[in-house]
């Protein structure tokens, strides 16, 4: 459990905030009826919402298509239950599930009303409408409706850092893992482990800051030169991790000798210093029935055998 002070932290917004001003926010008004389109535009208009009408169901559905709503404030003047239908509709269209639906209704239309909740509608106001209960029950509603925005922009982020190393932007270790789970499942997998060589005198001589820079050109550069489905990974320090749908020993080789000439080719700038980095690659093609470890050891196998014989190299 996150306490609250590191939800906030992370940017989460522990609740609704009944401060938040609703100006700006965007209501459609769905209604037949020319002065309770005025009359209740006026009211919203005094928290600074924003009013589009529309004046059958078919132009409010057409709106509701192309524009976006933070509320639908639906009259039941609408013909025959046309209003609660568009409410209906409204739940099945995956562009609008998430825009309240406020229902105006008169008080003989208490059942209308409490169908309109079994169909998604959110709160109803009755007729004759009381100008601060419709304003109260609008930014109730439109508030909800833009914390349930940020709670989702706000998970996405987080899945998002749960997936990617913060020094380079790559996928992280766990990612990959998952991800050659995955390839294996579905058949097989290639995997190219690569390590910067010499990589610790870079640090010694230039300083730990410097050794961050060339990490984050080489993953640059890795990241460039891959195909769009291939995954590279920052899989520890100075080691990344390419994964590969199943392929021919000499197409992943040739992958690997892209990636090693585009690392050695031109120097990594640092400051004012231009660094000659060089990385070794291990390639390994996944048995059938292997296991992400095992694959990963192949490849280390075959690094360690790239270092053994000079570095600036491919093995597999
Ligand atoms: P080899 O060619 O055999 O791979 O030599 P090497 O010096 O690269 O090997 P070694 O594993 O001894 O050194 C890796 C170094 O990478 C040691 C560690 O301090 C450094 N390192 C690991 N993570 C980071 C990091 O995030 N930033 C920086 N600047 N250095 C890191
Ligand atoms: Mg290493
Ligand atoms: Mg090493
Ligand atoms: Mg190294």
């Amino acid at each position: 459990r996150l306490r609250a002070e590191t939800a906030r932290d992370l940017g989460f917004e522990p609740m609704p905030d009944p401060s938040r001003s609703v100006a700006g926010a965007r209501a459609l008004l769905a209604t037949e009826d020319n002065s309770e389109a005025i009359a209740l535009s006026s009211i919203l208009a005094q928290d600074g919402v924003v009013v589009t009408r529309a004046a059958d169901v078919n132009i409010a559905w057409d709106r509701l298509l192309h524009e976006d709503f933070d509320l639908a404030v639906l009259s039941l003047w609408l013909d025959d239950g046309e209003g609660l239908r568009l409410a209906s509709r409204m739940r099945a269209q995956s562009s609008m599930r998430e825009v309240p639906v406020l229902l105006v209704a008169d008080t003989d239309q208490r059942n209308q009303v409490l169908r309109g909740f079994d169909l998604g509608a959110n709160d109803h106001v009755l007729r004759p409408v009381d100008a601060n209960e419709l304003r109260a029950r609008a930014r109730n509603q439109i508030r909800r409706k833009r914390y349930q925005e940020r709670l989702r922009a706000d998970l996405q982020r987080s899945l998002e850092m749960a997936v990617t190393d913060s020094l380079t932007g790559l996928r992280n270790r766990r990612y990959v893992v998952r991800h050659l789970e995955g390839l294996l499942r579905a058949g097989g997998a290639t995997v190219l482990l690569i390590d910067v060589d010499r990589f610790k005198s870079v640090n010694d001589t230039y300083g730990h800051a410097v050794g961050d820079v060339v990490l984050k050109e080489v993953a640059e550069r890795l990241r460039l030169h891959v195909r769009a489905v291939d995954v590279v990974a920052r899989f520890g320090g100075e080691e990344f991790l390419v994964a590969m749908a199943p392929q021919p020993a000499d197409d992943a080789s040739m992958v690997a000798e892209r990636l090693r000439a585009a690392v050695c080719e031109t120097p990594v700038t640092a400051g004012d210093k231009a660094l000659q980095v060089t990385i070794s690659i291990g390639v390994a093609v996944g048995i059938p029935d292997c296991n992400v470890d095992e694959l990963a050891a192949a490849a280390d196998v075959a690094l360690y055998r790239a270092k053994a014989n000079g570095r600036n190299r491919v093995e597999i």
